[in-house]
C-alpha cells in the first residue's frame, strides 16, 4: 500500500516557537522507517521536512483580527497542494505538523481529490481537546489554529485569495460529516456554534459516560458506512500525563490507550484516507523529565495505530 507523507515544519498559526520541530522529531525517533520497515507501506514524498519560509512574508499584520493571516494562507494553500497531488494518486497521506492551522490545507486537499477519484465527499473524525471552530469574530486568540474548521465547513468565509479565499466549495467539507472526539475546552462561541449546527460531538463526558468503545462506534455511525475519512488528531486530546509537550494542555484527557483506539478503530473501517498529527512541541514542557521524548512517543503510537500497525 501507498503512503504520501507531508512534513510540515509550520508554527504561524499559534504563537509557541517548536510544534515546528515536531515532524522532524517524529521521524528521527523512527516512525517512517518502521512504517516502512514493519508495516511494508511503500512512502512517497517527503523524509525532508517544509519549513516554507518562502511562503512567510516580512510584514503579515492581522487581518479580521488574525495573527499571521498571509503567512497561514498561503502555507495551507501549498499544503492543499501537496495533499492533493497524493490523493489523487490514491495515496493514503499522513502529514505530520506543525500546529493544526495546517489542516485547513490538508482537509482542503484531501476533500478535492476524493471527490475527483471517487466522486465521494469526506467524513472528518477530529480528535482534539479544543473544537477549533473560531470565526475570525468570535475567536479570542486570534490565532488561526483555533479557526480551521470554521474555514473548511464554510462557517468563516472570505474573497481575497490572499486571506483564504483560496478556499473553494470543492475544499469544503458538510457540517454533517464532521464528528468531534475528545472536546473539554471549548469557547462559549464555539458552544453556540456547535449547538446551533447540530455537530455531532462527543466531549469527556460522553467518553467517561459510555466508554470510548461505544463513542468510537456512535461517531462511525454518525458518519455512515463506506464513507471516506480524514482522521485529524490533535495530540493535545491526550490527557498531559501522556502527552505533556504542546502548546494548549488540558487537563482530563484521553489515556494513550484511549487515543491508540481511535485510530486503530479508523483503520479498521478501511475507508481511511488520510491522517494528519498536529500540535506536538518538543520544546515545552521541559521542566518535565522526558516530557518531549514522551510526547514524541505518544505521537508515534498514535500514527502506527491509525496505520494498522498494532491489529492483528
Ligand atoms: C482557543 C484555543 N479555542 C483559541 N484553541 C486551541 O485560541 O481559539 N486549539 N488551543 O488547539
Ligand atoms: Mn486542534
Ligand atoms: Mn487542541
Ligand atoms: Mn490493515
Amino acid at each position: 500500500e501507498d503512503i504520501g507523507v507531508v512534513a510540515v515544519g509550520f508554527s504561524g498559526g499559534q504563537c509557541k516557537p517548536g510544534v515546528d520541530a515536531a515532524p522532524a522529531a517524529l521521524i528521527e525517533s523512527g516512525l517512517l522507517t518502521s512504517l516502512r520497515d514493519e508495516l511494508n507501506y511503500k512512502l512517497h514524498g517527503d523524509d525532508q521536512v517544509h519549513l516554507y519560509t518562502d511562503l512567510v512574508p516580512k510584514e503579515d499584520p492581522p487581518y479580521r483580527n488574525m495573527k499571521n493571516p498571509k503567512a497561514v494562507s498561503s502555507v495551507t494553500e501549498r499544503i492543499a497542494d501537496q495533499v492533493y497531488s497524493h490523493s489523487k494518486e490514491g495515496r493514503l497521506v499522513l502529514t505530520l505538523g506543525g500546529d493544526h492551522s495546517i489542516a485547513i490545507g490538508t482537509i482542503a486537499g484531501s476533500a478535492k481529490a476524493t471527490r475527483e477519484r471517487l466522486g465521494r465527499e469526506i467524513a472528518v473524525i477530529w480528535v482534539d481537546a479544543h473544537a477549533d471552530i473560531n470565526t475570525p469574530e468570535t475567536s479570542g486568540s486570534g490565532n488561526v489554529h483555533g479557526m480551521p474548521v470554521a474555514f473548511l465547513t464554510g462557517l468563516a468565509k472570505e474573497d481575497k485569495p490572499e486571506y483564504f479565499g483560496w478556499i473553494k466549495e470543492e475544499h469544503r467539507l458538510s457540517l454533517k460529516k464532521l464528528v468531534y472526539i475528545g472536546l473539554r475546552d471549548v469557547d462559549p462561541g464555539e458552544k453556540k456554534i456547535l449547538r446551533e449546527h447540530g455537530i455531532k460531538a462527543f466531549s469527556m463526558f460522553d467518553i467517561d459516560r459510555h466508554g470510548i468503545g461505544r463513542v468510537v462506534e456512535m461517531a462511525l455511525a454518525h458518519i455512515g458506512n463506506d464513507t471516506p475519512i480524514h482522521l485529524s488528531f490533535d495530540v493535545d486530546a491526550l490527557d498531559p500525563m501522556w502527552a505533556p509537550s504542546t502548546g494548549t494542555p488540558v487537563r482530563g484527557g484521553l489515556t494513550l490507550r484511549e487515543g491508540d483506539f481511535i485510530c486503530e478503530s479508523v483503520h479498521q473501517t478501511g475507508s481511511l484516507v488520510a491522517v494528519d498529527l498536529v500540535e506536538v512541541n518538543p520544546s515545552l514542557a521541559p521542566e518535565l523529565d522526558h516530557g518531549a521524548h514522551e510526547t514524541v512517543r505518544a505521537g508515534c503510537s498514535l500514527v502506527r495505530c491509525a496505520l494498522g500497525e498494532t491489529l492483528l
